[in-house]
């Protein structure tokens, strides 16, 4: 063979590679060409489009569906200015071609974002009509019917009636101004100290505006919750106007985090107590600076009284007046405050119980544009909680659900856990707040205690890393948030097929595997970091590795793991019952029962509301000391098999991101046998108990594993 063709050999066999080499950077919106049935399908539905608006949001609408129509299929659609065969005609009834089809009372259900996508017969054939009450609906529409074509539905009947659960859906980033992101761990910030240019910049941010608006997020809140003064000066408040004039068409509100003590430190003020009129007057002023610039400006998160955040208790002052003061000072602008229950003090209560007594009081003593922003569990985001008492506690007042879709408590961007499904539980869980049908999500969507604002958010895992998150699948989460804050009752394995299908490849070779991982993920991890309902067990710095010896004299007592495993030679796990610190009597009847009876608490929060002796007998008959190791031993099983699995998985998808995930699974296992063991060897120095006969012995000793430092910050 002479060495041209040799040559043109490789070239040929390499070239699939280097054409399918994909880096993540273009997520769920990759618009790659489907197969050619599906092309036929798709382009005998539609062929043109006819946009029945001119604002800048149905522009972009039609700039998404011409360009995924283009990708998914090969073929433009031709723009045309009257409906008839083959046609997709977008827009609100503000048209006359929409105000003809005679939608209003099925459009008078959609309410202000949501929309219906409809397949109307017409001479010749059929047509697609995507309708809304307002732009923003029609957006979220197009983005439906995209998502149709990308995971390979038929288009070819439609009837879809969709509106979204919560008024308000947002992400919560923890970037500081100089550039870090705080419990990110994807790289540094997208939003600040940036080198680039801002074409490149501002070429990122549309695309992340566009991911975002394709699962419904409206809006985004894009500073550290501890929150640095200065974002509230001039050099700031242009740069989110910038941000903001991207995000606007595609209907995404900029928010901001605020420091409470702002009018003193950067406003020259003698202090930011809020019943002091000059400080008043100085959010008043600020807040009409902000709109300025930014006429639609979502309004302030606010951090206050917490973890060494100023607030208005430096002043002898309360949550409601603070927050109320901030509130007035939005109203003129239609802006609201996310003011925060995520707060606790060392004393005499424990820490699951003070949001609760701290809030409660409070409750409907809130001006109308205040929404109290609760975590999704009373200590923290552990990897599993109960829900916090607030939701069916406070009625009065609208509250709403803060989850955290970056991974602090989860393995950080090194493990793999999809985590739709912790986030349904917490939404299902039944509160009993007005009996039985008070779930999580009715306390906090307006269906029960009739509130007017509605919202939900999540701490991002975005950062400047080429695929987003770090972790590839750390997009799924991203993804499943967005899905499941438009439609809680979506399934998390629905949700994961549709994200697979876009993210990866359509083949069901592939699709069942990896949503089957996916769905175990989150417990898997619960099981080798903290089964049964034990938290807490990390480093207390990095919250990355396990550390359930750690014991710094000096330092606060409910931030050292032992204290919330609470081990000793007569059991283990923290004793919340109405002999402990009380936290079951938050709840309504009759789950403070359940949760007050070992019996009777479902087992995987058992050893977060009780402590047990070692030998306690679980309803299946082991032992609480076996029970315990065969869940550690359980979740590195899993851990393993998702990475056997992958590894079986290999061509289905480009080389590059195959390699990328192998690498993390095999990261995943090797950690998730040191919390394995650590947590194992250490609890037995306490048990004194045997590991069962059949399980593997450990691999590392307690002392190699005490020396081995687990901060993992060199994965930020
Ligand atoms: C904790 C995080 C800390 C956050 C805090 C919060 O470790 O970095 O500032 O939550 O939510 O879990 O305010």
């Amino acid at each position: 063979m002479s060495g041209k063709i040799c040559r043109l050999l490789v070239l040929f066999f390499l070239l699939p590679n280097i054409i399918l080499a994909e880096s993540g950077e273009k997520l769920w919106l990759r618009y790659l060409p489907l197969d050619n049935a599906k092309v036929v399908d798709y382009t005998n539905a539609i062929r043109s489009l006819v946009v029945a608006g001119d604002d800048a949001v149905i522009s972009a609408a039609a700039e998404e569906i011409q360009m995924a129509f283009n990708g998914l299929t090969g073929n433009d659609l031709r723009n045309v200015n009257r409906p008839g065969a083959g046609a997709l005609l977008i827009g609100t009834p503000e048209n006359r071609l929409i105000r003809d089809l005679e939608l209003s009372s099925e459009l008078e259900k959609c309410g202000e974002e949501g929309y219906i996508i409809r397949t109307f017969p017409v001479r010749n054939g059929q047509m697609t009509v995507i309708a809304a009450n307002t732009s923003a609906g029609v957006l979220y529409g197009t983005f439906d019917l995209i998502r149709r074509m990308q995971t390979g539905e038929s288009i070819s009947k439609l009837e879809v009636n969709e509106s979204p659960a919560f008024k308000i859906r947002v992400l919560n980033h923890w970037d500081n101004l100089n550039g870090t992101v705080e419990r990110g761990y994807a790289g540094h910030s997208i939003w600040f100290n940036r080198p680039e240019d801002w074409s490149v910049r501002s070429a990122q941010y549309k695309y992340y505006a566009r991911a975002n608006a394709s699962v419904g997020i409206n809006g985004t809140v894009i500073n550290n919750v501890n929150a640095d003064p200065n974002v509230l000066t001039a050099e700031y408040i242009e740069k989110y106007a910038r941000i903001a004039d991207i995000f606007r068409p595609y209907n995404m509100k900029i928010y901001m985090s605020v420091n409470f003590a702002s009018p003193a430190v950067i406003g020259g003020l003698e202090n930011s107590d809020p019943f002091n009129p000059a400080v008043q007057q100085w959010w008043k002023d600020k807040a009409a600076e902000i709109y300025q610039s930014i006429p639609d400006f979502g309004g302030f998160l606010v951090k206050a009284n917490s973890e060494g955040q100023p607030g208005p208790m430096d002043y002898g002052r309360t949550h409601k007046d603070g927050a109320n003061m901030m509130a007035k000072a939005l109203q003129p602008h239609n802006g609201i405050v996310m003011w925060r229950a995520f707060v606790y003090e060392p004393g005499d209560d424990e820490r699951s119980v003070q949001a609760y007594n701290e809030f409660m009081p409070f409750d409907g003593e809130f001006e109308d544009n205040v929404i109290v922003q609760v975590k999704n569990g009373p200590v923290d985001f552990m990897p599993r909680e109960s829900f916090s008492p607030l939701f069916g506690g406070m009625q009065k007042s609208p509250v709403m659900i803060e989850f955290q879709i970056t991974q602090e408590y989860l393995g950080h961007s090194n493990h793999l856990a999809y985590l739709s499904t912790m986030w349904k539980e917490v939404l299902d869980a039944e509160t009993f707040a007005k009996g039985v049908g008070s779930s999580v999500a009715k306390t906090t969507d307006g269906t029960l205690f009739n509130h007017e604002l509605t919202a939900i958010s999540a701490v991002s895992n975005i950062g400047r890393d080429i695929n987003w998150t770090g972790h590839h699948f750390g997009q799924s989460n991203w993804y499943a948030f967005g899905r499941l804050a438009w439609d809680y009752d979506l399934l998390s394995e629905d949700i994961a097929e549709e994200w697979v299908k876009m993210t990866f490849v359509h083949d069901q070779k592939f699709v069942e595997p990896v949503v089957d991982i996916m769905m175990r993920s989150r417990e898997a991890v619960v099981n080798y970091m903290n089964p049964l309902g034990l938290h807490h067990i990390m480093g207390w710095d990095h919250h990355f590795g396990p550390e359930p010896w750690t014991d710094i004299p000096g330092a606060r007592e409910d931030w050292l793991p032992r204290y919330y495993h609470n081990a000793s030679e007569f059991g283990i796990g923290f004793d919340r019952t109405t002999n402990g610190s009380n936290l079951v009597s938050q709840y309504h009847s009759p789950l403070n029962k359940i949760y007050n009876d070992p019996l009777l608490v479902p087992e995987n929060l058992l050893l977060w509301f009780h402590h047990l002796p070692w030998n306690y007998r679980l309803q299946n008959g082991l032992k609480l000391w076996d029970a315990m190791v065969y869940k550690y031993y359980e979740g590195v099983e899993e851990a393993r098999l998702f990475q056997n699995r992958w590894d079986r998985l290999e061509g289905y998808i480009d080389d590059r991101r195959f390699k990328e995930i192998q690498y993390k699974l095999k990261l995943q296992t090797t950690e998730a046998i040191w919390w394995r063991d650590a947590c194992v060897l250490y609890f037995q120095t306490y048990s004194n108990l045997p590991i069962p006969a059949e399980l593997e012995r450990p691999v590392h000793d307690l002392d190699e594993l005490k020396e081995l430092k687990f901060d993992m910050k060199h994965h930020n």
